[in-house]
């Protein structure tokens, strides 16, 4: 593979929608792209999966032969992940010069925040690994929510330690006023620390002064890539990072690289 680009995000923020649009647009830009399903959970997925994992795990099966509920089976479906490793690895090993894109579990926790997470994402990608993080722009429209999903970055960050994109998924459903704001709160701290406080008066002006001022130094996320999935936009800019950074394009982020 070229490389491989694992989606993650909360529930229902369109990460399966991305990876389908994502691999659309890279098919018809004349691009092998293939779609790896890491959801045993998913009813639907809206694009052909290359390889999908619900074709190995089956999470009714595991809820009857360890007898738990649903939210126990997917702990153990998630854990099984890393156990298929080797199969997942094997299936994929053909696609030389494909982009892999990996759907992952709808909770977030099931996947960024397990044990043998990284683990897995080394493994699958023989270390060549971006990550993709999927926010709605209807929760990063306040200055809470915007907060809320920056510090969730950041805790995916410091589990996996790889190259990140921020993507702002559904701005089809935001007004251009609300996509500036976001995207002037990504550039200052303090106006962003300024509309949070007009929004909740009582939080603790100190710590998150501290917090955003500290995501903006250090250059973890100074990007916001804004894309509506259902629309097919932004993925040209998706695609330029992951071009960049896979086939050594000499502005992408250094800090990650090994050469
Ligand atoms: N308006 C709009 N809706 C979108 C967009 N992307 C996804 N959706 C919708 O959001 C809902 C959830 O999309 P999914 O792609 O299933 O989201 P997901 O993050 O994979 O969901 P889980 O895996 O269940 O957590 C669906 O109804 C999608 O059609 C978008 O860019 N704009
Ligand atoms: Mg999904």
């Amino acid at each position: 593979m070229i490389g491989s680009l694992f989606v993650t995000g909360p529930a229902g923020t369109g990460k399966s929608t991305f990876c389908a649009g994502l691999k659309e647009w890279l098919i018809s830009n004349d691009y092998d792209a293939a779609v790896v399903n890491l959801d045993p959970g998913s009813e639907y997925i809206p694009y052909d999966a290359e390889v999908d994992i619900r074709e190995t795990i089956s999470l009714s099966q595991i809820m009857s032969e360890y007898n738990l509920g649903p939210n126990g089976a997917q702990i153990v479906a998630a854990d099984l992940l890393l156990e298929n490793a080797d199969k997942i690895t094997r299936m994929i090993k053909e696609l030389d010069d494909y982009y892999v894109i990996f759907d992952t579990p709808g909770q977030i926790e099931l996947f960024s925040f397990r044990p043998g997470s990284p683990i897995l994402v080394d493994r699958l990608s023989g270390g060549k690994a971006m990550i993709a993080y999927i926010a709605d722009s209807v929760i990063a429209s306040s200055p809470s929510g915007y907060i809320s999903q920056k510090m969730l970055f950041g805790s995916v960050m410091s589990r996996f330690y790889k190259p990140m994109l921020f993507v702002l998924n559904k701005t089809d459903l935001i007004s251009e006023e609300e996509i500036n704001n976001i995207v002037s709160w990504e550039n200052s701290p303090d106006l962003l620390l300024d509309a949070f406080l007009e929004e909740k008066q009582e939080m603790v002006k100190d710590y998150f002064s501290s917090i955003l001022h500290a995501f903006k130094e250090s250059q973890m996320v100074n990007r916001i890539f804004q894309v509506s999935a259902r629309d097919m936009y932004g993925f040209e800019d998706i695609y330029g990072e992951m071009s960049l950074f896979f086939t050594g394009g000499s502005d992408t982020d250094t800090m990650f690289r090994d050469d």
